[in-house]
């Protein structure tokens, strides 16, 4: 029987040793949540690292990782925690991560942690051809592992293989500027189908395909000497009944059932009425233009003060990557930022900006989806961005202005949005005062065709076409053997 192996560099689930048993806890992100579909039955496995670096397990607890990861069809991928430092937190997240966002001056080159890169990729290589079957297809994920497709494929050269990347695909001028550019084209094009969020990332791998490698390009094919690799565009979309199945019930709870979080929101208030709610969560990530949101929400409060005392920033920002020094740094600028402005407008009864660094449950993130009159979003650059669509999803009785960061992928299916250049303060200012004053019928309008279109192409539809689009490129191989 055939199978589906999917990959990516975390497995979607997080394991807690306690003495000798472990723990599992499957991870509720974007990702494991849109690869339930493909992920369950038996025909499927999930291949990644578990987070536990091989110098935390004696060949006892090995042994247990191994039988838990298999109970919920996962093979792990053993990693040490000096690879985790130079293919993870070094290439990946110092080399890629910023490149791919066009923080160029973040980009370091090493290459020591360039050569782990590759023999990490190497290890998953090898694990994924010792769990592959005949005639299995593998779904590879994200940027951690764009040297995988064509490791597989020189050992398997018929095997079926898509990859796609969670993050933006930059354009030529900037892609070509790092010194493995050939590896890491050559690598993707292992892959049968490569998936972006959008058509811009997707027209930009052409160019740089074309221009760096030499390669021909027939509409969105790439033509090899044996192989053609399909590229093509799949907007990822979230659990839609999730999140609004979970607004409908916060709504109609009673306020003794409510967090406590939804009580004290809704007991804070100036001067008898609760202040606006302008709502932004994010990991606390410099792509996702924090610090410029901040600025920019200060100004708005120095050009429209009418708003001081009646609306409110509440800012979640997850931690996120935090040995790396970078995003040390932006933790101070923030800290100072949000310090600084509360300092400068607070009154007795109000203060500017709620400020959480920290994760929250489910339950209140709906909290915060369902109370928030406006949603912020600025990132400088962001591949699709899930929370604007979250934020949608959750408004039950359709209220709520989202306004969302031209740089963001969702940015281009979302166009009922108020759209933002996020280094435009007086535009963002201009824009929240017009959301915070937008009629309602406004709100719904706007607000009934971006449900439409979430609920229509909600992650199991995403999921499902990147397959569909992989088994008819599996078949027409097969047919003509073009591989
Ligand atoms: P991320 O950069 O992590 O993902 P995003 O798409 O916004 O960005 O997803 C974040 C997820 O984390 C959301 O589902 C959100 O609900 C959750 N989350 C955020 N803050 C939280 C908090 N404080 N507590 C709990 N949960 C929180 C990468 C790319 C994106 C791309 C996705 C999917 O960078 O551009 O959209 O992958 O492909």
């Amino acid at each position: 029987m055939s199978k589906t192996i999917i990959i990516s560099n975390r497995l979607p689930l997080q394991l807690e040793i306690n003495n000798n048993s472990i723990n599992t806890i499957p991870s509720v992100g974007g990702l494991a949540t849109g690869m339930k579909s493909v992920h369950s039955g038996s025909d499927s496995i999930w291949i990644g690292w578990s987070g536990l670096t091989e110098e935390k397990l004696d060949p006892e607890k090995r042994n247990l990782v191994q039988k838990a990861l298999k109970k919920h069809q996962c093979v792990g991928v053993p990693l040490t925690e000096s690879e985790i430092d130079g293919f993870y937190y070094g290439f990946s997240n110092n080399t890629l991560w910023p490149l791919f966002h066009y923080f160029m001056e973040y980009t370091e080159f090493d290459k020591d942690n360039w050569e782990t890169y590759q023999s990490v990729n190497q290890k998953f290589a090898d694990v994924v051809i010792e769990n592959l079957g005949e005639n299995d297809t593998i779904w590879v994920h994200d940027y951690q592992l764009l040297l995988l497709p064509e490791m597989i494929r020189k050992k398997k050269p018929n095997v079926t293989i898509g990859f796609f990347l969670h993050i933006p695909f930059p354009s030529y001028e900037v892609f070509r500027t790092i010194p493995c550019r050939e590896e890491l084209l050559k690598g993707l094009l292992g892959a049968d189908l490569i998936g972006f969020h959008t058509y811009d990332y997707e027209r930009h791998f052409l160019s740089s395909a074309q221009r760096i490698l030499g390669l021909e390009i027939n509409f969105n094919n790439v033509l090899l000497e044996n192989r053609i690799v399909k590229v093509d565009s799949f907007p990822m979309g979230i659990d839609y009944d999730k999140f609004h199945n979970a607004a409908k019930i916060h709504n109609e709870k009673e306020k003794k059932d409510k967090t406590e979080i939804q009580q004290k929101i809704d007991e804070h208030l100036v001067n008898g009425d609760r202040a606006k709610l302008i709502l932004s969560i994010d990991r606390l990530d410099y792509t996702k233009g924090i610090a410029n949101r901040l600025r920019a929400f200060e100004y708005f409060l120095d050009k429209y003060p009418q708003f001081k005392g009646k609306a409110r920033l509440v800012m979640l920002a997850v931690p996120s990557r935090s040995n790396v020094p970078q995003y040390q740094l932006l933790k101070n600028e923030i800290d100072q930022l949000v310090g600084r402005i509360n300092g400068k407008f607070s009154e007795v009864s109000w203060t500017p900006i709620w400020y959480f660094y920290r994760s929250m449950p489910f339950e209140n993130l709906i909290d915060l989806y369902t109370s928030s009159e406006v949603a912020l979003l600025t990132p400088i650059r962001d591949g699709m961005n899930l929370v604007a669509k979250e934020y949608i999803a959750s408004r039950v009785d359709k209220k709520g202005v989202l306004i969302l960061s031209e740089m963001t992928g969702a940015s281009k299916e979302m166009s009922e949005a108020l759209i933002i250049n996020p280094n435009n303060f007086e535009e963002i200012a201009d824009t929240l005062k017009f959301a915070l004053e937008m009629p309602e019928e406004e709100q719904i309008k706007r607000n009934t065709a971006l449900q439409k279109r979430l609920k229509r192409y909600n992650v199991e539809k995403w999921a499902n076409d990147f397959m569909e689009s992989l088994e008819t490129k599996k078949n027409s191989a097969k047919k003509y053997s073009l591989k």
